[in-house]
C-alpha cells in the first residue's frame, strides 16, 4: 500500500480530545524543545504532587542527567494517596481478571491499604530506602501492589518477567544485589499452573544474600515453605493499612529493569523518581487522551517496561482504572480478549503488533461474536506495525471509529517518545508519527549529520528528557559507551529510521545485534552464550529471520565439537538448553548445523551473510572479506532443522 495513506480521527473524537489541532501541537512542541526547562518545570509542578517543590529543573553533565533537583516526592503517594482526596477514593483502581475467570476489583482506597500493609511488612523485614527487591509474579494485582509498596518506602524494585528462567532470575538477583524476593506459588497460563516458586527456589540456592522470600498464595498447590520463605498473607495480616510515604529526592532510584543489549548479559536499566513519573504520567494522559470514564487496558506484562509505565505507574498516577489480565489471549478460546473488552467495557486498548497478527490469523469470527462498541482508542507498541495489521486493527477491532496510536519508545526512554496525538494528528499506517513534547529526535548519518527527509539512518535523541534512563546499574561506563558514544553528543537508540516530509518517523527496526521476537527484546549474544554452554557445541551464531507472526524468528547456526552428531535429538536438547538458560521466549525457531561459520579475516562472524542465508535468499553483495568462501556454500546446502 502507498505509504502516504492517511487517516483522520473522526470529528467526534477530535471534539472531545485534549489536543484537538495540529497547530496547537506544533506550537507547544516548538516551545517545549526551544525551552525545555521552562516547559518541564511547569508540568512537573502542575501534574505531580511534591512534598518539596523542585528548585533546579535539569542538571546536565553529558551523559548524566538530574531532573527536578531539590524536589521531594513519592511515586506511590502520587498513584494512590492524592486520589483519596480527589473524589476517586472509591473508584476502581484495578479491575483484574484471572485466567480461570476470577474477577477482583480494587478501589483506590483498597489498593492504598494493601500497598501500605505490604510496605509495613517490608519494613518489618528490614528493607530500607535504596535496597533492591526482586519481584517475580504473574499478572495479578499483587504485582502492582508489590511495586507500589517498594516505591512507598524507597526500595528499588526489579521486576523479572515470569517467563524468564531460574538462571535468568539468579543473574538478575546477583547483579542488583537484592536481599528479598517477592513471588507466588504460581500463576495460571493456558490452563496450567506456572510454577514460579520452583524457579525462585533454584535461583535463591545460589544467592546467599537473599534472606527472605515472600510467597503470595495464588494457585494453592504448595503446602510447605522453606526456611527463608514467608506467606504474604501471614506477613501482612497484622500490619496497619497506613504507612507514611517516604519523602524521596526526585533522583531517588525507583526501579531497575533488565533489558537485552547487543553484547553480554542483559543490562539493568535504572529509572528514578520524579522524571520517570512525569514521563509516564503525561504520556498516559495525553497519548491515550484519558477521560474520567475510561477503562484502560494495556495487555503488557508488568515484567516489561510497558507494564511498568502504562499498566501501573502512568495509569494510577492519572487516577484512571487499569485492567489487568493474568493469562493467555486464547484461553479458553481465541476470543478471550474480546470477551474481556465486552464484559468490562474497556474504552482504551493497547497491545502489540505480534498479538494483532495472531488475532488476524485466528479469524474475524472470534471478534464478531462480541460487542466492542465501548472502545474509543487503540494503541500499538513493541515493534513496527505492518500496514496490513494496522488496517485490520483499525477496521475490525476499532470498527473504523477508533484512532490508533503507534507508540515508539524503549525500556531506556521510560515513556513514549514518538507517537501521534490522537486528536491532533493524521495517522499514517506503519509510521509511529511525530515526537512527543520535549523530545528532540532526528535521523542522522554516522557522523551525526541530520539526513534529508526520506533517507534512512540512525534514530537519535538530541536532548535529555525527564524519563530517560539514568545509567546502567553498576556500570556507568557501559551506559556512556553504549548509548552516547555511537553518535557524538546524542543518545543513540539502536534503531534505524527515516523521517518523511511531514516530519513523521518510520522506524525500520534495530541496527544492532538485538532481535525483536514478538515484541520482546533478545540479544543474539545471550542466545549464543546459552547455546555454547551445551557440551556438544563449539560455536554458535544467532540471527533474526523475518517472520509473519513474530516479526522476527530466532535462527541459530551451530558448529559442533568433533565427534558430536547433529540431528533432531540435539536440536531438541539445544532448544531446551536455551529455555533453561534464558526462558522459553528465547528458544531458537530453527537450528542449523554448519561445518564452520563465515568470518572476516579479523575473526568476526559475518552476520549479514548469515541473515541472508537464514532468510532463504541467496548471499548477495561483497564477500571478499570471507575467510573461507566454501563456508557459505556449505551453509546454504545445510538443510536445517525446523521446529
Ligand atoms: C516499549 C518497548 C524497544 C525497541 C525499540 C524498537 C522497538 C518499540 C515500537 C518499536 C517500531 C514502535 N521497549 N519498538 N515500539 N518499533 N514502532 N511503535 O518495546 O525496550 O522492549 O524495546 O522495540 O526497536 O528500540 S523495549
Amino acid at each position: 500500500m502507498s505509504k502516504e495513506t492517511k487517516f483522520k480521527p473522526s470529528a467526534s473524537f477530535v471534539k472531545q480530545s485534549a489536543f484537538p489541532s495540529l497547530a496547537r501541537y506544533k506550537s507547544m512542541h516548538r516551545e517545549s524543545v526551544k525551552n525545555p526547562k521552562k516547559f518541564w518545570d511547569r508540568l512537573a509542578k502542575e501534574e505531580l504532587d511534591w512534598f518539596a517543590e523542585p528548585k533546579k529543573v535539569l542538571e546536565w553533565k553529558e551523559p548524566f542527567s538530574k531532573w527536578f533537583g531539590g524536589g521531594k516526592l513519592n511515586v506511590s503517594f502520587n498513584c494512590l494517596d492524592r486520589h483519596l482526596q480527589s473524589g476517586r477514593r472509591h473508584k476502581a483502581a484495578i479491575i483484574f481478571e484471572g485466567e480461570p475467570g476470577d474477577i477482583r476489583v480494587l478501589t483506590y482506597q483498597q489498593l492504598h491499604d494493601e500497598v501500605c500493609r505490604l510496605a509495613n511488612a517490608l519494613k518489618g523485614e528490614g528493607v530500607k530506602p535504596g535496597d533492591r527487591v526482586m519481584i517475580y509474579l504473574p499478572m495479578i494485582p499483587e504485582a502492582a501492589i508489590a511495586m507500589l509498596a517498594c516505591a512507598r518506602i524507597g526500595a528499588v524494585h526489579s521486576v523479572v518477567f515470569g517467563g524468564f528462567s531460574a538462571e535468568s532470575l539468579k543473574d538478575r538477583i546477583l547483579d542488583c544485589g537484592a536481599k528479598l524476593v517477592i513471588t507466588s506459588d504460581g500463576g495460571y497460563r493456558r490452563g496450567q499452573v506456572v510454577g514460579l516458586k520452583q524457579n525462585v527456589d533454584q535461583a535463591v540456592a545460589s544467592c546467599p544474600e537473599v534472606r527472605r522470600v515472600i510467597v503470595l498464595k495464588r494457585t494453592g498447590h504448595i503446602e510447605k515453605l522453606n526456611e527463608v520463605d514467608r506467606w504474604w498473607h501471614d506477613l501482612v495480616k497484622d500490619q496497619p493499612a497506613d504507612c507514611p510515604p517516604e519523602k524521596l529526592d526526585s533522583e531517588h532510584p525507583l526501579f531497575i529493569l533488565y533489558t537485552s543489549g547487543s553484547t553480554g548479559k542483559p543490562k539493568g536499566i535504572l529509572h528514578t523518581t520524579g522524571g520517570y513519573l512525569l514521563g509516564a504520567h503525561l504520556t498516559t494522559k495525553w497519548v491515550f487522551d484519558l477521560k474520567k470514564t475510561d477503562l484502560f487496558w494495556c495487555t503488557a506484562d508488568v515484567g516489561w517496561v510497558t507494564g511498568h509505565s502504562y499498566v501501573v505507574y502512568g495509569a494510577l498516577s492519572n487516577g484512571t482504572t487499569t485492567l489487568m489480565y493474568e493469562g493467555a489471549p486464547n484461553q479458553p478460546e481465541p476470543d478471550r480478549f474480546w470477551s474481556i473488552i465486552e464484559r468490562h467495557r474497556v474504552t482504551v486498548f493497547y497491545t502489540a503488533p505480534t498479538a494483532i497478527r495472531a488475532f488476524i490469523r485466528w479469524g474475524d469470527h472470534w471478534v464478531k461474536k462480541h460487542d466492542l462498541s465501548s472502545l474509543r482508542l487503540l494503541g500499538s507498541v513493541g515493534e513496527p506495525i505492518n500496514p496490513e495489521a494496522w488496517l485490520w486493527y483499525h477496521r475490525v477491532i476499532g470498527g473504523g471509529r477508533c484512532p490508533i496510536v503507534d507508540t515508539w519508545w524503549q525500556t531506556e526512554t521510560g515513556s513514549h517518545m514518538i507517537t501521534t496525538l490522537p486528536g491532533a494528528h493524521m495517522m499514517k499506517p506503519g509510521s509511529a508519527g511525530l515526537p512527543f513534547f520535549g523530545v528532540d529526535v532526528a535521523v542522522v548519518d554516522d557522523q551525526g549529520k541530520e539526513l534529508k527527509p526520506g533517507t534512512q539512518g540512525k534514530l537519535v535523541i538530541r536532548k535529555p528528557w525527564p524519563s530517560m534512563l539514568r545509567t546502567i546499574h553498576g556500570d556507568p561506563e557501559r551506559y556512556a559507551k553504549q548509548y552516547w558514544s555511537e553518535v557524538p553528543g546524542t543518545y543513540f537508540t539502536g534503531d534505524g529510521a527515516r523521517m518523511d516530509k511531514d516530519g513523521y518517523f518510520w522506524v525500520i527496526g534495530r541496527m544492532d545485534d538485538v532481535l525483536n521476537v514478538s515484541g520482546h527484546r533478545l540479544g543474539t549474544a545471550e542466545v549464543e552464550s546459552a547455546l555454547v554452554t551445551h557440551p556438544a557445541v563449539a560455536e554458535a551464531a544467532v540471527v533474526g529471520r523475518p517472520d509473519d507472526l513474530k516479526g522476527q524468528a530466532v535462527v541459530a547456526f551451530v558448529t559442533l565439537k568433533s565427534g558430536q552428531k547433529a540431528g533432531s535429538e540435539l536440536v531438541a536438547a539445544l532448544r531446551e538448553q536455551v529455555s533453561k538458560e534464558i526462558g522459553p521466549i528465547a528458544k531458537p525457531d530453527q537450528i542449523r548445523f554448519a561445518e564452520a561459520l563465515p568470518k572476516t579475516r579479523s575473526g568476526k562472524i559475518m552476520r549479514r551473510l548469515l541473515k541472508e542465508v537464514a532468510a532463504g535468499g541467496a548471499v548477495k553483495g561483497d564477500v571478499t572479506t570471507l575467510e573461507d568462501l566454501n563456508v557459505i556454500a556449505a551453509l546454504q546446502s545445510s538443510s536445517g532443522e525446523e521446529s
